[in-house]
């Protein structure tokens, strides 16, 4: 299993996080071999975005692939329009764009972010796109907990897929197991 890296992140002022991401073709090891893919930030999975409940996400997105693409943040409750998880934006090839929602109070938990420009969104999935997504909840925020936490942080995130337009998530953090069967 690869180390998983944190997303480049900046907390400019109070309740508001702002992350950097890319998607880019990239060399990559899976499975011990050396592997042409697209990713996000040049890892595959993609770098782990960690928010927390009642923070604003800017996610400032550029599209270093050769066709458009778009970003999806599987299964948090943010709405689907405007800018923010809004699957019927497309950023052009070369092109960036800023997505930004309030994470709202109780959904802390382990998702994950992918693309969701229709047409395209098996192919450029099964070519790498694909990285985990926590959100932290208040108990994080507990010293106590904070240091406990810290001693089992989650080093490990398992994407498990399976063909059939189904795919399987499989995530274990220090303090919580979660398993998804989902389509997209
Ligand atoms: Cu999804």
């Amino acid at each position: 299993m690869p180390e998983i890296p944190l997303a480049p992140l900046r907390r400019p002022e109070p309740g508001l996080i702002e992350i950097d991401l890319d998607a880019r073709p990239a060399h990559v090891m899976v499975d011990g071999r050396r592997a042409m893919l697209w990713t996000y930030g040049g890892s595959f999975p993609g770098p782990l975005v960690r928010l927390s409940e009642g923070e604003t996400a800017r996610l400032r997105f550029t599209n270093r692939l050769p066709e458009a693409t778009n970003l999806h943040f599987h299964g948090l409750h943010v709405p689907p329009t405007g800018r923010a998880d809004n699957i019927w934006l497309h950023v052009p090839p070369g092109e960036s764009f800023t997505y930004e929602f309030s994470v709202p109070s109780g959904i802390a938990g382990t998702y994950w972010y992918h693309p969701h420009a229709h047409g395209t969104i098996a192919r450029q999935l099964w070519a790498g796109l694909a990285g985990p997504l926590i959100v932290e909840g208040p108990l994080e925020a507990m010293p106590e907990l904070a240091a406990r936490m810290s001693e089992s942080r989650c080093s490990r995130i398992l994407l498990l897929t399976s063909s059939g337009g189904q795919h399987r998530t499989e995530c274990t953090t220090g303090t919580r197991a979660s398993r998804a069967i989902c389509s997209w």
